[in-house]
């Protein structure tokens, strides 16, 4: 990111007009949350309903061996409730979900009101089957309706809901039911995106075929294309016929604030993915109040995120932020690129879309089709977009702005993880203005600062990690079943401080721009993938004696995969070779996972205790084996120039 790119795009006159927040009002509010954090989320946690009101607002340390995270501690509430029942009286016939299909010539309304029956009667399912407050139910869903209703019933009855994305792989499914020791699986028996068909029941069967995950009871099965499924009489269900004979009156399980909504897995730089836990009454205001604000949301605008469930932010900025507050959320089912790539578009037209809401790396796969795949619409409806997932590169967020908004809509460049639950950093559009490839500034009570290495605090411009000085009300409070692992990831690194793994600059204004992340973590395409993730896949085939794995530059990813492999004497490297470790790492995780390059190496450069020195890797990936640095500590100096003689390279 240069800085000959820091064009200004000031506060447009429209939002001037309509926006909830203006400059001034931005720095009064920002201000009041850091001084009276107390005072702030105590009339801000308002915005909900509570069965019984909170006294206590804030009470959280981050001082390392007391570390503790408690917001709203004793007020009581449900989600569900707050997402659906509340909005009954006002708004009960209006739209809550437009759901729109894969196949362009099916799409639908739900109302709060028909959404609102659907819960209550998949809740009164859940009970039938066995499900009690705090089991984990896991979720593994194509992107449709009954996938909000099964997460919202699971919220009504207090279970804790895990969803693991589609595209995952059975194994990749297994790990995660059995890390949250899950006993019951949603899922439906096949998905369909881009006109392919996804066998997710299958992949359900192959997860529990394991010895490893033993404890599943019951698994419920969505009929979304009434394709041919293998069938366990005594396991599994079909949701339509739990559905026919349950009762639509299902009182909603009364949750303290600090009982948990959700479990959600994500990468993390070593070990398995880990369960990020969120609890109800902090994750809920912050989610429904920053959606609110980062978005300007008014009564009756048409939202639309196009993240998948499987994410934070189809958690956050699909169901429970917009439903909170009453919005019109608009479900999509496909991609971006089918039937062909005018459909963001043409669905943007369809359904007067005001906000569109998606990654980096969906606009810069439009981008390099051309102009060409917005002409067949016009996107007037639209107000604001929104970015979210990785840095925007400012060609991409020009692009964005000019041929999407037809330079007339203000982009929210949003950063923000899983484990913070909602937007940290992001402009309000009418209060903040635009420096393409910016997240600008802090949301309210959100106090980002930047250290070097040492863990000291930099000042003014300056450029090196990003931590965040206090708690917020949706910042996650565990990883499922290991606390310990909670404060070691997040709070050893910078005592007394939550390091995100995010390394940042502040320019001369305070506005912050990500540079991405300093820890092992990829992000290809906006999804987190750990490096020892994809390199214990890779060990675990039988040719493979050694695999380290670095992220590389990608014009459309953001980074792609690049592996180093070392094989077990005596196997020849070939194709074929190679295409198998692609499919296997498929198999393995999913095809999100999908290495883009391997180099075959004798040798990695590791230091002389047998620490592989990726950075040295990373150089050689990213193609910059002119800077490598200092190879004094290596073991074996000469693997450096073996690597760099055989390497591969394929955008
Ligand atoms: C919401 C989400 C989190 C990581 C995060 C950072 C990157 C997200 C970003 C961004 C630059 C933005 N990230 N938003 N980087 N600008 N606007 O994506 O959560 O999947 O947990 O990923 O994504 O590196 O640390 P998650």
């Amino acid at each position: 990111m240069t800085e000959q790119h820091q064009q200004v795009y000031p506060v447009t006159e429209s939002f001037k007009k309509q926006a909830l927040v203006d400059r001034a009002k931005y720095d009064e509010m920002y201000e009041r949350s850091i001084k009276d954090p107390e005072g702030f989320w105590g009339e801000h946690g308002k915005r909900l309903e509570w069965s019984k009101p909170y006294t206590k607002v804030k009470n959280t340390t981050y001082d390392y061996d007391n570390l503790s995270i408690k917001w709203f501690e004793d007020g009581e509430l449900n989600a569900s409730v707050n997402c659906l029942d509340r909005h009954l009286e006002k708004r009960g016939d209006q739209t809550a979900i437009i759901f729109e299909g894969d196949d362009p010539s099916v799409s639908r309304h739900i109302t709060y009101r028909e959404l609102h029956a659907e819960t209550c009667k998949f809740a009164n399912v859940l009970k039938t089957l066995g499900v009690s407050k705090g089991d984990v139910v896991t979720i593994y869903m194509p992107m449709i309706v009954e996938t909000a209703v099964a997460m919202l019933a699971c919220a009504r009855i207090g279970a804790i809901h895990s969803v693991v994305f589609g595209g995952f792989s059975p194994e990749a499914l297994g790990a995660r039911i059995q890390n949250g020791k899950s006993r019951f699986v949603i899922t439906a028996d096949e998905g369909v995106r881009g006109g392919r068909t996804i066998p997710l029941k299958k992949n359900v069967d192959k997860a529990l075929e394991s010895d490893k995950v033993p404890d599943v009871e019951r698994v419920v099965v969505v009929t979304r294309t009434g394709g041919d499924v293998p069938w366990d009489e005594s396991r599994d269900a079909r949701y339509e016929d739990l559905m026919k004979s349950a009762s639509a009156d299902c009182p909603a399980e009364p949750m303290n604030a600090e009982d948990p909504l959700f479990m959600l897995y994500t990468s993390g730089s070593t070990g398995a993915p880990k369960g990020v836990l969120h609890t109800t009454g902090g994750y809920l205001v912050f989610a429904a109040m920053t959606h609110e604000y980062v978005f300007d949301y008014h009564d009756g605008d048409v939202y639309w995120c196009t993240a998948d469930f499987g994410w934070i932010t189809g958690h956050s900025y699909i169901l429970y932020g917009p439903l909170a507050n009453g919005a019109k959320t608009l479900l999509f089912e496909g991609v971006p690129s089918y039937p062909d790539t005018s459909r963001i578009g043409q669905v943007v037209d369809k359904h007067k879309v005001n906000t569109l809401y998606t990654a980096p790396t969906a606009i810069r796969a439009l981008m390099a089709e051309g102009e060409s795949c917005m002409a067949n619409s016009s996107r007037d409806s639209l107000k604001l977009l929104g970015s979210v997932g990785e840095p925007i590169n400012p060609e991409a967020w020009e692009w964005y702005y000019r041929v999407i908004g037809n330079a007339k809509c203000p982009i929210v460049d949003t950063w923000w993880q899983t484990e913070t639950g909602g937007i940290l950093i992001s402009p309000l559009p009418g209060a903040i203005d635009l420096k393409p490839g910016s997240a600008t500034l802090p949301f309210f009570g959100v106090q980002p600062a930047v250290v070097d290495n040492d863990g000291n605090v930099l000042e003014g411009k300056t450029e090196g990690n990003l931590v965040i000085l206090d708690s917020w009300p949706g910042q996650m409070r565990t990883i499922y079943g290991d606390h310990e692992r909670f404060k070691q990831t997040y709070f050893s690194t910078y005592k007394g401080r939550y390091f995100t793994g995010d390394g940042v600059r502040r320019d001369e204004d305070g506005y912050y721009w990500i540079t991405g992340r300093v820890d092992d973590v990829l992000n290809v395409s906006g999804h987190r993938l750990g490096t020892a993730e994809v390199e214990s896949a890779l060990v675990a085939h039988e040719k493979v004696a050694e695999a380290a794995v670095v992220g590389y530059p990608h014009e459309i990813k953001g980074q792609g995969i690049y592996v180093y492999v070392t094989l077990v004497h005596g196997q020849e490297p070939t194709d074929e070779l190679r295409k198998e470790l692609v499919q296997w790492v498929r198999k393995e995780i999913g095809p999100i996972a999908s290495p883009d390059v391997i180099q075959w190496a004798t040798g990695l450069p590791k230091t002389r205790s047998g620490k592989i020195m990726r950075r040295i890797l990373r150089k050689i990936a990213a193609n910059e084996h002119d800077q490598l640095g200092d190879t004094s500590t290596l073991a074996d100096p000469g693997v450096v120039d073996e690597l760099i003689a055989q390497r591969e390279f394929k955008k």
